[in-house]
């Protein structure tokens, strides 16, 4: 596949599995969801990739009335593209996780790939305090049954009919390399039409781990299933944040931050904000020689309606 001109960054604000306790930077608030991603876009995400959370406790929500108040005010304040998770948390039912999208018909939304556990890595927040133990029993195995993330192929089937009157672009979230297979076969009987937008996604407990060769290997799984079909970006979770997006940026693809995928700025120390971790990773690429797209560049390279 020829390498892309430009770096496209994604920005994931807040997402569902970290809680407001773990840092005071992660938004959940109506007001301060918008502040953030406006600050985000104006660091230079082109992409905000966007779930809403309950305005007073900060619980994830899929509620429409939770979505409404900050939408037009991204939309109104900057130009950058809008993603919408389907991912909503792992307890919903696949009807109730697209609704947002369904309702609010975005250029962009999450579109998850496969079932499996899904779980942040207690080692992927190594940052946080080398020191920290962590409860094997109590964290990881007796929660375990509700940290199943359901995404049959009938789910994926169900997404991707009843979103495709809205010619949605989707950003596939792989979370192993089994996940590509999913979407080749998915593409194979009609439900994805190329070109396809691959999220490589590393570092979460149930997925592929946070390690170089995963992605060279990921990558080249990529090229040998889709060919010239796709375009790609890669989300290392926790610890490996900057790290895999430096090496994506390397190897000529785009990037995805934001305090949904880690919250920390580096080793030890808590981002300030989303926009942080954007500007950080876009001196990366700028020091790599690379251009960050703009939101209309971003549309071009990955075909959105726009
Ligand atoms: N939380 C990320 C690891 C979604 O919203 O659909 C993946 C994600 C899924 O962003
Ligand atoms: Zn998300």
């Amino acid at each position: 596949m020829a390498r892309q001109k430009k770096t496209i960054i994604t920005c994931a604000i807040t997402g569902a599995i970290h809680t407001p306790t773990m840092s005071d930077a992660l938004p959940y608030t109506y007001d301060d969801i918008a502040q953030q991603a406006m600050d985000a876009a104006e660091a230079g995400a082109s992409i905000l990739h966007l779930h809403a959370r309950d305005n007073e406790t900060g619980a994830p929500s899929v509620d429409i009335k939770d979505f409404a108040p900050f939408l037009p005010r991204i939309k109104q304040a900057t130009d950058a593209v809008v993603n919408i998770s389907t991912g909503g948390s792992l307890t919903l039912s696949i009807q109730d996780r697209i609704n947002p999208a369904k309702t609010f018909s975005p250029e962009m939304c999450s579109m998850n790939m496969g079932s499996m556990n899904f779980s942040f890595h207690p080692l992927a927040n190594r940052y946080k305090d080398d020191d920290w133990k962590f409860d094997w029993e109590k964290d990881y195995v007796a929660n375990s049954d509700g940290n199943i993330f359901r995404n049959t192929f009938r789910d994926i089937k169900e997404a991707a009919e009843t979103l495709a009157p809205h010619d949605i672009k989707f950003e596939h979230e792989c979370y192993d390399v089994g996940h590509l297979y999913n979407l080749k076969f998915c593409m194979d009987i009609g439900l994805f039409k190329a070109p396809v937008f691959i999220q490589f996604i590393f570092g979460i407990l149930g997925g592929i781990g946070p390690e170089v060769d995963n992605l060279v290997f990921m990558k080249r799984t990529a090229d040998r299933l889709f060919g010239d079909d796709y375009r790609w970006s890669v989300l290392g979770a926790g610890g490996s944040q900057m790290s895999l997006g430096t090496t994506a940026t390397q190897m000529g693809g785009n990037v995805r931050v934001g305090l949904e995928d880690s919250l920390f700025i580096s080793r030890g120390k808590l981002a300030e904000s989303n926009a942080s971790q954007v500007a950080k990773i876009r001196r990366i690429v700028e020091d790599l020689g690379c251009e960050v797209a703009t939101p209309d560049e971003a549309r071009e390279l990955l075909d959105l309606k726009g």
